[in-house]
């Protein structure tokens, strides 16, 4: 028997819902990506640390790969491209329900450049008959000398184990590199502001979702068992506000006490919950404010 310790980083890419982030939170067992059912919910590349007794496993959740139309999206989707160089492993996931597409050639082209073991994990099987991915199977097979093809479904959890392993045995002889109470990268200030954008996405239509961004200004402690949190939910548009705001502040309300929640789950404590939204033109295009917004520089 060795006692080696294995670690290494694995990047999960993919075209925007096919359940990356989904993935991520089921591995680690609690929520730090955000999720919903429209496209390009995750914005920033977000690290979260799988432990074992022998291995340590970072994953990064990227910002789903599409060709980008402003700022933001370029943002996005260079930050991914510049991690598949610096990982161990990448995750290609795909969706079982969706054939391959245009967007899932751009980035089989992407990977060509990359020399690192490449899985295909096709997620969503729940979504299918068992028959139905034989073809899909087949069809990916020519495209890349992918190390292994493995079906899963991170919703409900179906051969995740087998997917920790068979990575457990891809991973390197290396060092811990984080202590085990670090989970993720980013602060909880970051999360807490994801958990209130994420209530917006999923509780609003179309034009709304790529448009916001959250800001989270103060976080006090208050006396006893509770803290306060102030937020800004920032829209390009005065219409966009009013949708958000809702019939006498009836939408700001249910984003508010959904928001609430989960970031009492988060940290363990009371929390108050204090909402405000903001109009700031363009914001996806300016420089100065995606830097605001938390997209760090070190991400591309
Ligand atoms: N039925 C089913 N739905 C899933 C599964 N995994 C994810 N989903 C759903 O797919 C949608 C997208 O999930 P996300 O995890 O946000 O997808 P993503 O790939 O991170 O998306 P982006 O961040 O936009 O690139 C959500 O509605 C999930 O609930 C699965 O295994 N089965
Ligand atoms: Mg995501």
């Amino acid at each position: 028997m060795n006692n080696i310790f294995r670690s290494g980083f694995i990047a999960i890419i993919g075209r925007p819902n096919v359940g990356k982030s989904t993935f991520i939170n089921r591995v680690i067992g609690q929520k730090i990506a955000i999720i919903s059912d429209k496209p390009q919910t995750t914005r920033h590349k977000i690290q979260a640390v799988y432990n074992e007794k022998d291995t340590q496993m970072i994953f990064i959740d990227t910002p789903g790969i599409h060709k980008p139309k402003h700022q933001l999206g370029e943002f996005m989707v260079k930050t991914t491209e510049s991690t598949l160089n610096e990982v161990d492993a990448i995750l290609f996931m795909i969706n079982a329900e969706q054939g391959y597409g245009k967007g899932d050639q751009y980035i089989l082209d992407l990977l060509k450049d990359v020399n690192r073991p490449v899985y295909l994990i096709i997620n969503k099987i729940d979504l299918v008959h068992p028959d139905d991915l034989l073809p899909l199977i087949a069809t990916y097979k020519d495209k890349h000398e992918f190390t292994e093809i493995i079906p899963i479904s991170a919703l409900q959890g179906n051969n995740v184990n087998h997917l920790l392993k068979v990575l457990k045995q891809e991973m390197p002889e290396g060092p811990k590199y984080y202590p085990d109470d670090h989970i993720t990268d980013h602060p909880e200030r970051f999360i807490m502001g994801e958990l209130i954008r994420e209530k917006v996405l999923q509780l609003t239509r179309e034009e709304i979702p790529h448009s916001i961004a959250v800001n989270v200004e103060n976080v006090n402690k208050k006396q006893s068992n509770t803290i306060v949190i102030q937020a800004t939910i920032i829209t390009e548009r005065d219409s966009q506000k009013g949708i958000i705001i809702g019939k006498r502040g009836s939408m700001l309300k249910k984003i508010g006490q959904k928001a609430r929640k989960d970031i009492e789950t988060l940290l363990g404590t009371h929390v108050y919950l204090e909402l405000w939204v903001k109009v700031k033109r363009d914001w996806r295009n300016n420089e100065h404010q995606l830097k605001q917004f938390g997209f760090r520089k070190e991400d591309y």
